[in-house]
């Protein structure tokens, strides 16, 4: 039995505003003692769920957000590319599941996808479901029908995150709304899809827009089964390039206060890893980070070596569930 268990957990979403403040407001170790509490009494605190991600349609997106290589808008260097073939994409699949993934992640560069792209997208969920592995998708915004076709084709996950607060977000996209977001994140609900919706730190944001994106997260009708917290990987050619860099330890207290507001959920330690020190990524998992992308390459940006990853999970006494190394 871990130490410090606690009893019970309630899960809320009714978490209010000043609430969420009032925990980032908490002396640091206050926090992380907190936080790691409300950890151990939903999770196994030395485990860790690994999800492999390839990226299926990549750059030449419509969609103007300052932080990503992929816009059309910006000119970052990137080749873009087709989406690929469903027989690449299983390959791909085999190898990540031969590696022992369990779960992988298809994210394609659309604003939303068209009618040609989802029969082919359907294929690839339904062979790769097949294989026996957890399929997410992240493909954009989603009618009510195509959601139910990617349900229906076997998908388990749709990530599709918020990024901010509602009124940061006018500052980093224009060509959608976070209504739009929010409307889709209930579509895929709509349809019985887990949720996967979190967001990014580092774009120059205050900490109330932090705390804001939190809030949403943790009042919609059911949490996010996947809350990705992703550090802005800065981008040449993007207009968020040469933003302020975030103080690493208000990255750790935004995972601690994720972890307290949705204790089952899954807080992934999203992109930017591979700028973190591992002494920083220990931190993450001390303040409830239990999930990480893991494979050399996010979608277009680079990832810490799968080498590295096992080294430091076994330097931290962490079992990896779904990448076959340990356990
Ligand atoms: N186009 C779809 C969409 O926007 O929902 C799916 C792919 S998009 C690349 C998925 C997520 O990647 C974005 O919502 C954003 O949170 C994250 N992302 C993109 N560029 C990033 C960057 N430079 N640093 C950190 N996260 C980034
Ligand atoms: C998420 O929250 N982070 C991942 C995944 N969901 C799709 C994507 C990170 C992308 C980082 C920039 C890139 O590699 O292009
Ligand atoms: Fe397009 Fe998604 Fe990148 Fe925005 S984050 S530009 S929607 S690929």
């Amino acid at each position: 039995m871990p130490p410090h268990k606690p009893t019970e957990i309630q899960i809320r979403n009714d978490w209010t505003l000043d609430e969420v403040g009032a925990l980032f407001a908490l002396p640091f170790a206050d926090l992380v003692f907190h936080a790691q509490q409300v950890h151990r009494a939903c999770h196994d605190p030395n485990r860790v769920q690994v999800s492999t991600l390839l990226s299926i349609k990549t750059g030449a997106c419509p969609e103007d957000c300052a932080y990503c290589p992929q816009s059309v808008r910006y000119d970052t260097g990137l080749e873009r590319e087709e989406l690929m073939s469903a027989e690449t994409v299983l390959e791909r699949a085999r190898a990540a599941k031969a590696a022992g993934a369990t779960r992988f992640c298809m994210g394609a560069a659309y604003r939303s996808p068209k009618k040609r792209d989802m029969e082919k997208i359907s294929a690839m969920v339904r062979e790769v479901s097949a294989l026996g592995m957890e399929t997410c998708a992240t493909l954009g915004m989603l009618t009510a029908e195509q959601a139910q076709e990617l349900k229906d084709a076997g998908l388990d996950f749709y990530n599709h995150n918020l990024d901010t607060s509602s009124e940061f977000y006018e500052k980093i996209i224009t060509t959608r709304t976070y209504q739009d977001r929010l409307d889709t994140l209930q579509t895929v609900r709509a349809a019985g899809l887990k949720v996967c919706c979190g967001g990014i730190l580092g774009m120059g944001e205050g900490q109330i827009d932090r705390a804001k994106l939190l809030h949403t997260l943790a009042t919609l009708s059911e949490h996010p089964e996947s809350v990705p917290i992703n550090q802005l990987v800065q981008v040449e050619g993007t207009p968020l390039n040469g933003s302020e860099k975030l103080d690493p330890l208000e990255f750790v207290r935004t995972v601690a206060v994720a972890r307290i507001l949705m204790p089952k959920s899954h807080v992934r330690l999203s992109a930017g890893r591979e700028e973190m020190s591992e002494e920083l990524q220990a931190l993450c998992f001390l303040a409830g980070a239990n999930s990480i992308f893991y494979g050399e390459k996010l979608l277009t940006t680079g990832n810490p070596d799968v080498e590295e990853d096992r080294r430091l999970f076994e330097r931290l006494g962490i079992q990896a569930e779904g990448c076959g190394t340990q356990g």
